[in-house]
């Protein structure tokens, strides 16, 4: 079996690109591996969030187009409350155009996303030129890209030879790409950072295909590293308890990975 190695040693690999070191290293710092998805519409509510759970997540994740009254100020106050708290902060965008399209998307128009998100994702279905076209904007930025190799929902189309061409895409940018999002463990080099979602510890799914698995079967047994968790703690009475149920959850399957 190979040898399972801390968040911590992972950061300090050289083949480690900066971004993962970085999350790595603070996920390690505050012993958290949640990233919270906060997918709400008023941009008050997404600030009061970051404030109030950003002691407790690693990465803070968007979704800024479902925002009523997104303003350029509520990036900058987002990212005072990353600094404040320590967490990155990551844009949902899926890109999934030719390389140009995706360039322009990711640094202008309403949300000019590159100036102030660490992280975006992009589905690699377009092909490198995808990864080439956020590159030209993010690498000077020092922004990191996750790859989506699977996805949480049912009937979802990338799996098999599809997921194994990401994880290759992704191996071949790794100047850019640092990780994936994943239903767990898709590569085995240490350099890249799995994040999951479809992480919920009391329901199965919703009714539009989304399809759920506990923090422990996603970071023990399926060997993922980071949780993603949008409605179970979004949808609790107490969300900052529901919060710290999830981060013990998932930090505590880590550290039971690591002793076995
Ligand atoms: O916990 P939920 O179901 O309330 O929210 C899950 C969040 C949503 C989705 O847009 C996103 O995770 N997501 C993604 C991501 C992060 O790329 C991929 C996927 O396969 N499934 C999924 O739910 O904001």
């Amino acid at each position: 079996a190979q040898l399972e190695l801390s968040y911590k040693a992972r950061a300090e690999l050289p083949e480690t690109s900066p971004m993962a070191s970085r999350l790595l290293r603070l996920m390690e710092e505050k012993s958290s591996n949640l990233c919270v998805s906060a997918d709400v519409t008023e941009s008050a509510e997404l600030l009061r969030l970051a404030d109030e759970l950003g002691p407790l997540i690693c990465v803070l994740k968007t979704h800024v187009d479902i925002l009523q009254n997104f303003t350029s100020s509520v990036a900058d106050e987002l990212g005072q409350l990353a600094l404040k708290h320590r967490f990155l902060i990551f844009e949902d965008r899926k890109f999934a155009d030719i390389g140009n399209t995706v360039k322009l998307q990711y640094e202008g128009g309403l949300y000019r996303i590159s100036s102030w998100s660490h992280i975006v994702n992009a589905h690699a279905v377009p092909g490198p030129g995808v990864v080439q076209g956020l590159s030209a904007v993010g690498r000077a930025l020092d922004r990191g890209c996750l790859l989506i190799a699977q996805m949480s929902s049912a009937g979802s189309l990338a799996k098999g030879d599809y997921t194994e061409s990401v994880v290759r895409m992704a191996e071949e940018h790794s100047d850019f790409v640092f990780g994936f999002i994943c239903g767990g463990k898709v590569s085995s080099k240490p350099q890249f950072v799995h994040m999951t979602p479809g992480v919920q510890m009391h329901s199965q799914g919703d009714c539009l295909g989304q399809q759920y698995s506990t923090p422990s079967e996603v970071i023990g047994k399926k060997g993922s590293d980071v949780i993603i968790v949008g409605r179970g703690i979004l949808a609790a009475s107490d969300r900052l308890k529901a919060a710290e149920d999830y981060r013990k959850a998932a930090w505590e399957a880590y550290q039971n990975r690591l002793s076995s």
